[in-house]
């Protein structure tokens, strides 16, 4: 019987379960760009050039491979606008009753497609995704009969069973994580590489022009792009990263820089997320380089850490906790997402650099999303679904399974401590240390109220005081409420009432 193999917009590998077996003489390969994908939230308009158009580079590929594909363009006058809608044109055109398709990486979706079988009146044999370093079987297998489930005990696990990093059954260096070595600021002096950037070719500006055409109201600048859109040149990027940025990677990973987003971050995630490489692939390219004396230890376990450790374990936490996951807010937070995450029109200069670059490149480091805007908007007290739908609208490599846990569990605390021990809560001292933000900003690190004072202070302390129902008891919050026992009455309700003045005029209360 003749099959029908789709392939979603983040499934773009040659290896992909869904294509096992596939027989190039008899079966089709579908893949379809459709509007439901492109809007369930609005997504930043360079993401959607980087899908659509990875996903036409990918179709060409499998063609020159001998696959008959059929691929449907946003364009196409018949285009019925859904994954479910075009699945069931396609296997009507094709009269085939039988769909092959690797397991979705976005509950959403797996959901819809649980459905086919019934609602279609065709058979789904649905894949396993085998991408993984960890399948979720694997992932329920170690969070079982866990009171809490930790990052750092599961990537010893991982470590193990990968054997990566491992002289015998102990870490190489005699350490399992070099975190307390990543946390440099950065040198004025430091000489930073230019990114790579990827002219558009002609398929590429064929997808930009559809994008400015059909979704001009989305968020995001569209001129710089210069994402990679093809397995090569993704690994051209992994290159790069390992022979220019990767020595540094460890030291800096916490670093903020004004004019630079990237510093000596990978810029890895969209690529890994839509498959154009695999996660495997780029933790062993830097495996070599640590093999062969290129690079630190501590830049090597960093890396390594995020991604056979963070990565592995958000989507493990994703799929164990789905559902119920994104509905907790254990902060009753319900502030409203004020307009300056879109305009970046705020006098804060770390929120000024983060929201910039957000729309400028749909890109922001790690410590911008989770000690800049993610921290402003926990301390802020924004409801949880506001500020999760702006992450998974904005960011080249926002995908449910990564932002929500990354957003609900990390930055938000709204999980209540499913994932961490505590709030990822800081004052703009943190900022000033880890930045060079804080020395051309109008507000002052030091002042915790008065007018100069940074918002980031008034709002921390605000934020203790009115949840310290909820987190004195905290074994890890010991030292933070004793400071706060430490600041007089009349001091707490100045704070308070700034933090309320100030909220209320961005817009949030
Ligand atoms: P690098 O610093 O170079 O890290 C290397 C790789 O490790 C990344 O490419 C990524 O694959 C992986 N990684 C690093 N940190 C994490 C993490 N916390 N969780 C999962 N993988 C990680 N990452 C996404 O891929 N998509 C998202 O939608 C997303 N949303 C986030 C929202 C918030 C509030 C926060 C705090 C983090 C979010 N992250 C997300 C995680 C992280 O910020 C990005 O993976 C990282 O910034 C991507 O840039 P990079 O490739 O240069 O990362
Ligand atoms: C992100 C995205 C976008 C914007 N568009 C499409 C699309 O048109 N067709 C498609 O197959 N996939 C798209 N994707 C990726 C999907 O959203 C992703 O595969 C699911 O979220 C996985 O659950």
């Amino acid at each position: 019987m003749q099959s029908l193999h789709l392939i979603l917009g983040d499934q773009l590998s040659p290896n992909i379960s869904s294509l096992q077996d596939c027989d190039a003489s008899k079966d089709v390969v579908m893949l379809a760009e459709v509007v439901s994908e492109a809007t369930y939230v609005k997504h930043h308009k360079q993401k959607l050039v980087l899908v659509f158009s990875a996903m036409r580079h990918f179709a060409d590929e499998l063609r020159d491979s001998g696959y008959t594909v059929h691929y449907t363009t946003l364009a196409d006058d018949d285009n019925t606008g859904s994954l479910r809608g075009e699945v069931e044109r396609v296997a009507k055109e094709l009269d085939t009753k039988r769909i092959v398709v690797t397991k979705p990486s976005e509950y959403r979706v797996l959901k819809d497609i649980d459905g086919w079988e019934e609602v279609l009146n065709v058979e789904v044999d649905m894949r396993e995704d085998t991408r993984w370093l960890c399948s979720i079987d694997e992932f329920d297998e170690w969070a079982k009969g866990r009171k809490s489930l930790r990052m750092e005990h599961f990537y010893r696990e991982m470590r193990r069973k990968t054997g990566w990093l491992m002289e015998g059954l102990k870490p190489a260096g005699g350490k399992w994580n070099y975190d307390a070595q990543n946390r440099k600021s950065l040198p004025k002096s430091i000489r930073i590489p230019e990114r790579k950037r990827f002219e558009p070719d002609s398929v590429t500006q064929e997808v930009i022009g559809l994008v400015e055409d059909r979704f001009a109201d989305h968020f995001g600048d569209l001129d710089s792009f210069g994402w990679a859109v093809t397995r090569t040149d993704a690994l051209q990027v992994l290159d790069d990263f390992v022979e220019n940025y990767l020595t540094r990677y460890g030291d800096f990973q916490d670093a903020l820089k004004r004019g630079n987003p990237f510093l000596f971050h990978s810029t890895l995630s969209a690529y890994i997320n839509i498959g154009l490489l695999s996660p495997k692939e780029a933790c062993e390219r830097v495996l070599d380089a640590y093999n062969q004396g290129n690079a630190p230890l501590a830049a090597v376990e960093g890396f390594v850490r995020q991604i056979l450790g963070w990565r592995e374990f958000m989507r493990g936490v994703y799929w164990a906790k789905m559902p119920e996951y994104e509905k907790s807010n254990f902060f009753s937070a319900d502030g409203h997402l004020p307009d300056l995450y879109w305009t970046a029109d705020t006098e804060l200069v770390c929120m000024q650099q983060a929201l910039e670059s957000t729309r400028e490149h749909a890109y922001a480091h790690h410590i911008q999303r989770l000690m800049v805007t993610g921290n402003f908007a926990l301390l802020a007290g924004i409801s949880p679904s506001e500020i999760e739908e702006w992450y998974l609208a904005v960011y080249i490599d926002a995908y449910e399974w990564v932002e929500l846990p990354n957003t609900h569990g990390m930055a938000l605390f709204a999980d209540g401590g499913v994932l961490s021990t505590k709030p990822y809560a800081a004052s703009g001292s943190y900022i000033n240390r880890m930045s060079d933000y804080c020395s051309t900003c109008k507000f002052n690190p030091r002042s915790r109220t008065g007018e100069d004072a940074c918002p980031f202070n008034y709002l921390y302390w605000n934020f203790m005081i009115g949840n310290e129902d909820l987190l004195r008891s905290n074994p890890r919050m010991g030292l933070t409420y004793s400071n706060m026992d430490r600041i007089s009455q009349d001091e707490r309700s100045e704070i308070v009432q700034q933090a309320d003045e100030f909220l209320s005029s961005i817009g949030v209360s």
